[in-house]
């Protein structure tokens, strides 16, 4: 049988702004009150980047603790703190929110060209991340921007660096790496061990079509402002809105959503 729908919602992330979309939330309280209502709306894990003051993307520790207290008081979301951070960003930076202990984290396997910037990760800050997550008890998610990252990923999990629990999540059409088309998805999944779990986040508007895509193939869904910031073309969406849409798809797919709860025992986390 299928396994029930894992969906994931990526908040906000690092790269727009209130420019880009006036409602992006970026105070602790407002990324508090968008897990909720996308809670509400049936996503499991909530992916989370936080703001400074200023709105700019930072791996501040106090700032991440402020964003998870909110999401904690008000549902049971898995949290998922982000070690990408944003472009440029030194890998100590990065690691900051792992001091907090958070039940998931990102883990990005490789670098690729991101825009017109360079998303670096190398060997040693991959293992070093991988290490302080297996220390700290982190549930990894191997953030798969480019088809190489799986081989790196599963050499990670070979040398138990990370442990046999984990997930992937497959980023398509990021403008220097995977393009978001549908063969390439099949090509993702492939290289995947045959019970590893997956979801897809699609950019822009490729969301829809590759999360559908997922839901048919049986695996799961990243969707959200991070990602992309449109409903439809011309018309700004809210991640509340986002998650519901993939709701009402998979209940006409007949494929059932998973709770915070049933996603911890999707993913084997204790
Ligand atoms: N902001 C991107 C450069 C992650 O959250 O782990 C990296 C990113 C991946 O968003
Ligand atoms: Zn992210």
């Amino acid at each position: 049988m299928t396994e029930k729908l894992m969906i994931t919602v990526a908040l906000v992330g690092a790269e727009a702004s209130r420019a880009d979309h006036p409602q992006l939330p970026l105070t602790a309280v407002e990324i508090g009150k968008a897990a909720e209502a996308s809670w509400r709306a049936g996503a499991a894990i909530a992916h989370i980047h936080v703001r400074d003051h200023l709105g700019n993307a930072s791996q501040d520790a106090g700032l991440y603790r402020a964003a998870m207290d909110e999401i904690k008081k008000r549902c049971d979301i898995i949290i998922q703190v982000s070690t990408g951070g944003a472009v440029g960003m030194n890998i100590e930076e990065r690691a900051q929110p792992l001091s907090l202990y958070p039940e998931m984290a990102t883990l990005t396997t490789g670098s690729i060209n991101f825009g017109e910037d360079v998303f670096l990760n190398t060997p040693q800050d991959i293992r070093m991340l991988a290490r302080t997550m297996k220390e700290n008890r982190i549930y990894p998610e191997f953030e798969i921007f480019d088809v190489g990252m799986i081989r790196n990923a599963l050499q990670l999990v070979k040398e138990g660096i990370v442990g046999k629990n984990h997930h992937f999540d497959f980023v398509m059409g990021v403008p220097g790496a995977i393009p978001a088309t549908a063969s390439n998805l099949v090509h993702l999944v492939a290289q995947l061990p045959a019970r590893a779990t997956w979801s897809v986040a699609g950019i822009g508007r490729a969301q829809l079509p590759l999360a559908t895509m997922a839901m048919v193939m049986g695996g799961h869904v990243r969707v959200g402002l991070e990602d992309n910031l449109y409903f439809r073309k011309g018309e700004l969406a809210s991640n509340e809105q986002l998650v519901a849409r993939i709701a009402r798809i998979a209940k006409e797919l007949e494929r059932p959503i998973a709770t915070p709860g049933e996603a911890r025992e999707i993913l084997g986390i204790s």
